[in-house]
C-alpha cells in the first residue's frame, strides 16, 4: 500500500459534472463503455489500461437534483457484453441493468437507453452488472449524487471514492480474474487501496465544514477507515439520511455501500486533515488535506439532520411475513452438494461449474424469487451466515432496515455486512414494484453463487 499524494486524477471531472443535467429529447447523453488509458498508480508509475465510462476512472460524475430524469444511452465499446447497475437507487426495474432478469445484455457495439427518475437524495453510484468481477475491476463505475433541494450549507462537498486495485509492476491491473482461491474466500483482494477526492480540494481552514460522501467502490474488500483533524458526524448510510446525525470518526464501508459525513475541521493550522485506513493491526494515510488558515475562531453549530428522503419507514414488523437466507459455501466450509441450473451437483461438478457459494442450498440465480411480496407488504429476511467469511448483502431498487435482536429497527440501507456465524434480519416494506436481484456484492462471491431475487407485486 502507498501513501498517495492527492493530485494525480482527472482534473476535468468536476467541470464536466457542472454542465446542465437535463439533456433534451433529441440529445440524450451518452454513455460510453470502452478501454481507455488513465493514471491509476501514483505519477511515477505508468498510466494503466483499464474499461471506463466516458474514459475515465470513475466515470463522469452524474449529479442531478432530487425528482430529476436521468437519461443516459449506454454505448458498448467494450469486446464484452456489458450492462449499468444505478446501485441504490429506487427506480424502475427495466431500468436496474441486471441481465437475464430485468433486460437483456448490451452486445458489443450495441446500446441502451437508460430512462429513469430519482426518487432520493443522497449518495449512489453506477457500475457494470455484467461480469461484474472482471468490468467493475477494470473500471467500469462512476458516482450519481443527488442533491436535496435544501442542502445543508458547508464550505466544501467531497466525494471520497475508495477503491483497491489488483495491479502488476508496471500498474497494469492483474489479468488473474476468476480464481477459485480468491472466489472461495475473501475475493479477489488488490493491492493498491486509494482514496481519490472529487474536487481535488488543495487546503481547508480551521473550523470549515465539509461533507464528504464515502463510496467503497472495491470489488471485494471491506475498508475500515478513520478521520483525523476533522470530527463529525455520519449523516446518512447508503444515501438515506440518518434520523438523528450519529458522532463518529471512524466507519467500516463493506463494498458498494456508502457514508455521509458532516465534519469540521479541527486540527490546528499548519496539520492536515487526513483519511486513514486501517488494514489489520497498521494504519495507512490515504489521503490528506493541508489546513492553510483560520476561517473562524469559533466552532459550528451543532449538525443537524438531513431533510428525509420519501420512503416509508417500518412500524410494526412483529407479524410481518419471513424468508429466511441461509449462506453456505466457501473455504472451510465446502459445499457438499448444492442446486446450480435447476440440477444437484456434487461438489466437483460445482467447482467445475464455477459454483462455491449456495443460498438455501442453490448456488446462481434459482428459477424462483426468495419470495412474493405483496405490494404494502412487509417481508422480514433472516440472513443465517454459515461460512466463515463476511458477506455484504445488497438488494436492488429497496431500501431495508435491520431489525435487531432487541427489537428496535436499524438505519435505513441497501446493503449490509454479515459477519461469519453471523445472523441479522432485514426488514422492507414492498413499495417497488418488480424482480430485484438480493445478492452479495463481495463481487467474487456474486460471482461463485451468492444470487437470489425476489419479486415485489404492481
Ligand atoms: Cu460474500
Amino acid at each position: 500500500m502507498h501513501n498517495i499524494t492527492r493530485r494525480q486524477f482527472f482534473a476535468g471531472v468536476s467541470a464536466l459534472a457542472l454542465m446542465p443535467g437535463i439533456a433534451r429529447a433529441t440529445e440524450i447523453r451518452e454513455l460510453r463503455a470502452g478501454p481507455a488509458k488513465v493514471q491509476v498508480a501514483p505519477a511515477e508509475y505508468p498510466q494503466t489500461d483499464v474499461w471506463a465510462f466516458d474514459g475515465a476512472v470513475p466515470g463522469t460524475m452524474i449529479r442531478v437534483g432530487q425528482g430529476a430524469r436521468v437519461q443516459r444511452r449506454l454505448v458498448n465499446a467494450l469486446k464484452q457484453d456489458t450492462a449499468v447497475h444505478w446501485h441504490g437507487l429506487r427506480i424502475d426495474n427495466a431500468m436496474d441493468g441486471v441481465p437475464g432478469l430485468t433486460q437483456d445484455a448490451v452486445k458489443p457495439d450495441g446500446d441502451f437507453l437508460y430512462d429513469f427518475t430519482v426518487p432520493d437524495a443522497g449518495t449512489y453510484w453506477y457500475h457494470s452488472h455484467n461480469q461484474s468481477t472482471e468490468q467493475v475491476a477494470r473500471g467500469l463505475y462512476g458516482v450519481l449524487i443527488v442533491d436535496e433541494p435544501n442542502a445543508p450549507e458547508v464550505d466544501h462537498d467531497i466525494v471520497v471514492l475508495m477503491d483497491d486495485w489488483r495491479l502488476t509492476q508496471q500498474a497494469q491491473i492483474a489479468d488473474d480474474f476468476g480464481q477459485i482461491h480468491d472466489w472461495s474466500h475473501g475475493g479477489r483482494l488488490g493491492n493498491y487501496i486509494h482514496a481519490r477526492l472529487f474536487p481535488d480540494v488543495q487546503a481547508v481552514q480551521k473550523n470549515q465544514r465539509l461533507r464528504l460522501r464515502f463510496v467503497n467502490t472495491a470489488t471485494d474488500r471491506i475498508m475500515q477507515f478513520g478521520l483525523r483533524g476533522m470530527t463529525g458526524h455520519i449523516v446518512a448510510l447508503d444515501g438515506m439520511p440518518l434520523q438523528q446525525p450519529m458522532a463518529a470518526e471512524t466507519m467500516v464501508l463493506a463494498p458498494a455501500q456508502r457514508v455521509d459525513f458532516i465534519v469540521d475541521i479541527t486540527g490546528d493550522v499548519g496539520e492536515k486533515a487526513q483519511f486513514l485506513i486501517q488494514d489489520r493491526d497498521q494504519v495507512f494515510i490515504l489521503s490528506e488535506i493541508p489546513i492553510t488558515g483560520q476561517q473562524s475562531a469559533n466552532p459550528r453549530d451543532q449538525v443537524a439532520a438531513l431533510p428525509p428522503n420519501p420512503i416509508a419507514y417500518l412500524s410494526d414488523v412483529s407479524t410481518a411475513r419471513t424468508a429466511e437466507l441461509r449462506m453456505t459455501g466457501g473455504a472451510m466450509g465446502g459445499l457438499r452438494k448444492a442446486v446450480y441450473n435447476g440440477q444437484e451437483m456434487d461438489a466437483n461438478e460445482l467447482i467445475e461449474n464455477g459454483q462455491i457459494w449456495a443460498f438455501n442450498g442453490v448456488a446462481g440465480m434459482p428459477d424462483e424469487p426468495l419470495s412474493v411480496v405483496g405490494k404494502g407488504e412487509t417481508l422480514r429476511i433472516p440472513i443465517v451466515n454459515d461460512t466463515v467469511f463476511p458477506h455484504a448483502m445488497h438488494i436492488h431498487g429497496n431500501h431495508f432496515q435491520e431489525v435487531r435482536q432487541d427489537g428496535t429497527l436499524g438505519p435505513l440501507r441497501d446493503t449490509i455486512l454479515v459477519q461469519p456465524n453471523e445472523t441479522r434480519e432485514i426488514a422492507f416494506i414492498g413499495e417497488n414494484p418488480g424482480e430485484w436481484l438480493f445478492h452479495c456484492h463481495m463481487l467474487s462471491h456474486q460471482a461463485a453463487g451468492m444470487r437470489t431475487w425476489v419479486r415485489v407485486e404492481a
